[in-house]
C-alpha cells in the first residue's frame, strides 16, 4: 500500500461540473497525451466542501507526482449526503457515503475514489481495493461549543445539556461518560451542522472529529479534544484512502509510484519479533538495512481477549495482547530512529529528488 503524504490543501481546480461526466470528452484536451496510456485520470469525490478539500489535497499530490498527467474532479452526491432527515444509524446501508462513487468506479466512470478511511465499509466489494492511504491526521474526536458555551468542557456544561451527534459510538460512549448530559441526532454536512449549532439554540456543543475541523479550517472552534479515556476515535478517522478498480494495474502502478523506496520484513520467531527495514537508493546502489527484535512472548492468554490499554496504535489485531502490539509499534519506531541515525533521510531524498526529475 502506498502512502501519500498529505500537504498542501487547495480549492484551486473546479470540477467537470456535476455528473459523472467522461473526462475523455473535453475537446480542449490533447487526447494522446492525457494520462495513462492518454488516459485522463478521473477522481470521483462527494460534494460536500470537506469532501471537495480532502479530494483537492490529493490530487494536489498526485499532480506534483505525476506533472505530465491530466486529472479531472467528478463531484456527486451519495445516499449520506441526500437523506438528511434519517439517523445514520436507521438508513441501514453500510456504505452510505461511498456506494454511488463504487458504482462510477465500476462504470469505469471514474479511476479513483477519495474517501474518509472511516467511511469504507470493513470490506471492500471484490472489485475494488484502497490504493494509497494518505497520512493521517489528528485521529481525536473534538467537542465544538455553541458560542455562549465558549471556554466550557462537557463537564462543566449545565446538567441537561444537549450534545449533538449521530455517531452511535460517540453517543454510547460520552452517555456513559458524562451522564448529566443528553445526546440527539444531528445530520447535514459540516457547514450545515456548524450552522444548525451556532445559529439555534438547539445544541450546547455538537462532537465532530478534530481532523475535519482542521481541513475546513475551523481548528479555532475546537473547544475540548477527547482523550482516547473519553471517546475511544473511529478506525481509520483522520485519514484518506484512495479507492481504486482492483483489476485497474495502471492505476494501481502509478499509485505503487507514490511511494518511497522504504521496505520491511518482520519475523516473528519463538516469542520474538524480528523486524528489518531497508531504505534504498533508486538504483539501489545506495542503501542502508537493519534489523532489530523485541520479545512479543505472551505467557498467557487474557480471558477477556487482548487488553486495550494501547492508545496510540489505530488498529488492534485480534488475540494479540496490548503489550505485543505496543512492543511491535515500539520496535518499528525504534528502527525507523536507528535507520535515520544512519543518514537514510539523506538516501531517500536524493531518491525522491531523482524520481520527480524523471
Ligand atoms: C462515520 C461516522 C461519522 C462519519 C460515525 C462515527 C460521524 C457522524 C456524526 C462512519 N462517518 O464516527 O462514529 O458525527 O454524526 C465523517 C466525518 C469525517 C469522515 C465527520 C466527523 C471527517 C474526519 C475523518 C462522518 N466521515 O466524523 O465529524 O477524515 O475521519
Amino acid at each position: 500500500m502506498a502512502e501519500l503524504g498529505v500537504s498542501g490543501v487547495g480549492l484551486g481546480r473546479a470540477d467537470s461540473g456535476g455528473g459523472a461526466g467522461r473526462a475523455g470528452a473535453d475537446p480542449l484536451l490533447p487526447q494522446e497525451e492525457n494520462g495513462v496510456d492518454g488516459r485522463a485520470i478521473r477522481v470521483g469525490t462527494r460534494r460536500s466542501q470537506l469532501a471537495r478539500i480532502q479530494t483537492d489535497s490529493v490530487v494536489t499530490m498526485l499532480r506534483e507526482l505525476y506533472p505530465d498527467l491530466h486529472f479531472e474532479i467528478v463531484a456527486m452526491s451519495t445516499t449520506g449526503d441526500k437523506i438528511l432527515d434519517t439517523a445514520l444509524s436507521k438508513i441501514g446501508e453500510k456504505s452510505l457515503f461511498t456506494k454511488e462513487l463504487e458504482n462510477a468506479l465500476e462504470r469505469n466512470e471514474v479511476d479513483l475514489v477519495v474517501h474518509s478511511l472511516k467511511d469504507l465499509p470493513t470490506s471492500l466489494p471484490p472489485d475494488f481495493t484502497i490504493g494509497a492511504v494518505c497520512k493521517r491526521e489528528n485521529p481525536l474526536d473534538a467537542v465544538v461549543f455553541h458560542p455562549k458555551n465558549c471556554g466550557k468542557t462537557l463537564s462543566l456544561l449545565p446538567e441537561k445539556s444537549v450534545i449533538g451527534t449521530s455517531s452511535l459510538r460517540r453517543a454510547a460512549q460520552l452517555k456513559k461518560k458524562f451522564p448529566h448530559l443528553e445526546f440527539r441526532d444531528i445530520r447535514g454536512n459540516l457547514n450545515t451542522r456548524l450552522k444548525k449549532l451556532d445559529e439555534k439554540e438547539d445544541f450546547s456543543a455538537i462532537i465532530l472529529a478534530a481532523a475535519g475541523l482542521k481541513r475546513m479550517g475551523w481548528e479555532n472552534r475546537i473547544g475540548q479534544l477527547l482523550s482516547p479515556e473519553d471517546c475511544l476515535y473511529a478506525v481509520g478517522q483522520g485519514a484518506l484512502a484512495v479507492e481504486v478498480r482492483a483489476k485497474d494495474q495502471e492505476i494501481l502502478n502509478m499509485e505503487g509510484g507514490c511511494s518511497v523506496p522504504v521496505a520491511v520484513n518482520t519475523l516473528l520467531k519463538d516469542g520474538q519479533l524480528y523486524l528489518t527495514g531497508a531504505v534504498y537508493s533508486l538504483d539501489g546502489s545506495d542503501s542502508l538495512k537493519e534489523t532489530m527484535q523485541t520479545g512479543v512472548s505472551y505467557p498467557h492468554q487474557n480471558e477477556d481477549g487482548p487488553n486495550d490499554d494501547v492508545q496510540h496504535v489505530g488498529i488492534t489485531a485480534k488475540n494479540v495482547p496490548g503489550q505485543a502490539q505496543e512492543a511491535a509499534e515500539n520496535l518499528g519506531v525504534e528502527l525507523a530512529s536507528l535507520l535515520l541515525s544512519k543518514g537514510a533521510k539523506h538516501i531517500l531524498s536524493v531518491a525522491r529528488q531523482l524520481n520527480d526529475a524523471r
